[in-house]
């Protein structure tokens, strides 16, 4: 039952693979940790695979299950589309979607290139409809509040910006590309490797902490060459990247270093930065989510270190709203704290960040990276300020 007070807000999850699960939970979770006028209720859930859709839908609580995209957008009982499909689909549901006056929550990378990823800002700036793409690392409390200490100005003057996003599950050449589960690795669903998958998380992280990246130079490597495509059952050219490494400038004079692969043994999703400025450095690590390292110059010289903050007290970002303190939370927590930032900005009618305008922001780094692995030279990125 929804008092008067409470506004539902119908989401039609498009995609039921790992992020469906992500968002869904979070939809679920957030109205219980978060209040909020707007409830998330599951209206619909759609997915080209009848029984894998209806299978998730029954899990998860959805009210209706279609199988063809375009009929969520043709409901009038759905106020937002999720899209949680490959990255080769993202442009045609959510201009679509946009244009049906839906609001759009879209997963990364927003788009393929850069044109169709100004054709998704245009689409969704005209419809003037809320959107936002699923960055969901800045949501980690220890990571946003290192936005704090650097909006506080505790760093000082930042030199140094780095970042590695390191797994292992491709090493194999007997892993085939394609299909619902292996899509990352088939260039023509996913558009780029490492680069859209794993490096624009470290950027958009990079450019919300540190500012634009003005221009980069990269290289990339694929090491296996062919793999048996799933649809077709032949062996295929690999198109994607599964390692890139690049340098780049900030537009505050800072120097970037970045590296990410699929193939460092002994790495599942080892995302970590660094940042050192003229008084103090931040570093945090995802697989010690709620630490944040920092070391402040100022300090008095004899005590003088690295403090390993828990981030689990009330005063750390959105962690009042969790267990007592000292109590860890994990990853499937920066969604929820996504979805509870989104429900507030639709409170306030402020944008919810990153904005589709602000993911493409990111869109441009990769596709410079992208360009530069090719012309080995410096690329300029375009790329300007995000929130
Ligand atoms: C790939 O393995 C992947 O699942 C990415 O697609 C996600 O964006 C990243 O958060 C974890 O790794």
């Amino acid at each position: 039952m929804v008092s008067e007070m409470t506004k539902e807000l119908r989401i039609a999850m498009i995609g039921y693979g790992f992020m469906g699960k992500a968002h869904s939970n979070a939809y679920r979770q957030v109205g219980q940790f978060f209040p909020s006028r707007f409830q998330p209720v599951l209206q619909v859930l759609c997915g080209r695979d009848e029984a894998k859709a209806k299978a998730f839908a029954q899990a998860w609580g959805y009210k209706h299950v279609v199988t063809d995209w375009r009929e969520v957008i043709a409901r009038d009982d759905v106020d937002a589309v999720d899209i949680c499909t490959p990255n080769n689909s993202h442009a045609e549901i959510a201009i679509a979607a946009a244009k049906a006056g839906k609001m759009v929550l879209c997963e990364k990378p927003l788009s393929m290139d850069v044109e169709e990823g100004e054709r998704m800002v245009r689409a969704i700036e005209s419809a003037g409809v809320a959107n936002t793409v699923w960055y969901n690392y800045r949501r980690i409390p220890a990571v946003t509040m290192a936005k704090q200490l650097i909006g506080e100005g505790r760093l000082g003057k930042i030199f140094h910006f780095r970042a590695q996003f390191l797994q292992d599950w491709t090493i194999s050449a007997d892993l085939p590309q394609g299909g619902a589960g292996l899509w990352r690795l088939d260039a023509s669903a996913a558009g780029s490797g490492v680069t859209g998958d794993l490096l624009a998380h470290c950027i958009d992280t990079a450019q919300w902490l540190n500012g634009p990246i003005s221009r980069v130079v990269a290289r990339t490597e694929t090491f296996v060459k062919e793999r048996v495509h799933i649809l077709s059952g032949k062996m295929e050219p690999v198109g994607i990247d599964d390692a890139c490494e690049f340098i780049c400038d900030f537009e505050n004079g800072s120097l970037g270093n970045f590296e990410s692969t699929r193939y460092a043994r002994g790495h599942k999703a080892k995302y970590s930065f660094e940042i050192n400025g003229e008084n103090a450095s931040i570093a945090w690590d995802l697989h010690d989510l709620h630490r944040l390292e920092y070391f402040d110059h100022r300090d008095q010289s004899s005590l003088r270190g690295w403090r390993s903050i828990h981030v689990t007290d009330g005063d750390h970002p959105y962690m009042k709203q969790w267990w007592v303190p000292g109590l860890a939370i994990g990853y499937e927590h920066s969604f929820i704290h996504h979805v509870a930032d989104f429900l507030k900005s639709l409170e306030s009618g402020a944008p919810a960040h990153p904005t589709f305008r602000e993911a493409h922001e990111t869109g441009k780094v990769c596709a410079a990276i992208l360009k530069s692995a090719k012309s080995e030279r410096w690329e300029l990125t375009g790329a300007s300020e995000i929130r």
